[in-house]
């Protein structure tokens, strides 16, 4: 287990904060209320509330406690010890390389891209004949994680997925029928560089890591990072406002897509400085708009326990939006009768610009964020249960997509 203690915040023994790194002055003040120099709990818990707009709607989709947990572990600069029981990005490299080892013939390991410090993107192509036959005749799916680096429980139901259908092509012929007929991409570390800073650095990382060196008007910027999910663009000029909204414009903040989405390089849902601009954001609509057959995405995020469907830039219901909420329904029964998660438009949660999931369904392409677990890096006993709930409702995603394709034009 690893702990480091690289003080900004120290904390007395009542919980209160005793000294504050210079750097962190500005984000203190922010969060103490009555300006008394010292952070209560119930001043860090009310800042939650106002940075984080997913609220516990039916009281049991957020631990606040373990939400509370984490973010201290941010101010406090520490590790989140939580972190020795999740792999790291080598750990799932080596994983998805074992996996194409094993099984040879039924998936291929794919570097969709590099990022800014150098990683490879990694993708598991799962296909019968994955490495030698052209598999792109089959109905294509994508299935994500860790656009967001904090959010590390997301990373793991597409690597359950994966050892799901390879594991079972022997002996199950649900999993021998997806496999032999359908190209399922499995990327579970959609911004590696984000997710090893949030393990080794700051946990509440949202971001990739790309320095952003000027912003939209031109000035010099220290600020370092763009939300990969505001950085979503289509190469078709009719659709630019799926990015950055009419009468939004580059240069200013104060006309921005409400607080969700923002052009202040600093802001934790910083859109980039140009329409996909970043490296991540160009490998997966290589993969998901440029090869042709992907008819269906899950993208998981955390937290919350919810299935979310487009659209996202409007309250106005997406076409075919029956359909999105019966499978949505059908997913969320398979997670579970106990458990379940609330099925809604992604709109409901907070209107945003430049999501991925309004960009693929403007490009029909059938698709769920998916909000998992009930903080961002719940405790390490919970991944085994999370993610087979949540393989079960990409299950079913996978049979439906499989089953009836894209979005009905
Ligand atoms: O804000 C996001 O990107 C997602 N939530 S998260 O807390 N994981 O950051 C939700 C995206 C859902 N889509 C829209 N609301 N458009
Ligand atoms: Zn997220």
């Amino acid at each position: 287990m690893t702990s480091i203690p690289r003080s900004s915040y120290s904390f007395t023994e009542q919980g209160r904060v005793q000294s504050v790194h210079p750097d962190r002055l500005s984000e203190a003040a922010s969060i103490d209320a009555n300006q008394d120099g010292a952070l209560q709990e119930d001043e860090i818990a009310a800042y939650l509330e106002r940075t984080d707009s997913m609220h516990d709607h039916e009281g049991h989709t957020i631990d606040k406690e373990r939400v509370l947990t984490e973010f201290k572990f941010h101010l406090r600069k520490e590790v989140n010890p939580e972190v020795a029981g999740y792999p790291s990005y080598e750990d799932v490299a080596a994983d998805l390389a074992r996996l194409e080892r094993t099984y040879p013939y039924l998936a291929e390991r794919v570097s969709l891209g590099k990022t800014h410090e150098g990683r490879d993107i990694w993708a598991l192509k799962i296909s019968k004949g994955a490495r030698c036959e052209d598999t792109k005749s089959r109905t294509g799916i994508v299935l994500t994680g860790c656009h967001h680096a904090r959010e590390w429980m997301s990373v793991q139901p597409p690597l359950k997925v994966a050892h799901e259908l390879l594991e079972g092509y022997a002996t199950s012929p649900e999993m021998k029928r997806r496999v032999d007929n359908a190209e399922i991409w499995v990327v579970p570390l959609v911004n590696p560089d984000g997710y090893e800073y949030s393990r080794n650095e700051d946990n509440w990382w949202r971001k990739n890591r790309q320095p952003v060196g000027q912003d939209a008007c031109g000035e010099a910027t220290d600020a370092i990072g763009t939300d990969l999910n505001r950085n979503y663009a289509s190469p078709d000029p009719q659709h630019a406002a799926l990015y950055r909204p009419e009468g939004d414009t580059p240069c200013s903040t104060s006309d921005d897509f409400g607080w969700a989405t923002s052009d202040y390089p600093h802001s934790d849902t910083f859109r980039g400085r140009t329409p996909a601009s970043e490296p991540e954001t160009q490998a997966m609509l290589g993969l998901e708009l440029n090869r042709g057959n992907i008819k269906g995405v899950i993208d998981h995020h955390g937290y919350g326990e919810m299935v979310l469907y487009p659209w996202g830039h409007t309250d106005q219901p997406a076409p075919g939006q029956e359909r999105l909420n019966e499978v949505g329904n059908r997913m969320n029964r398979a997670i579970g009768e106990n458990e379940p998660f609330r099925v809604m438009q992604s709109s409901d949660l907070y209107p945003t610009s430049g999501t991925s999931d309004d960009i693929l369904y403007a490009h029909g392409i059938f698709n769920y964020t998916l909000e998992i677990g009930r903080s961002f890096q719940p405790p390490v006993s919970q991944i085994g249960p999370i993610s087979e709930s949540v393989a079960r409702a990409n299950m079913v995603f996978i049979d439906e997509v499989m089953a009836n394709g894209g979005v009905a034009r």
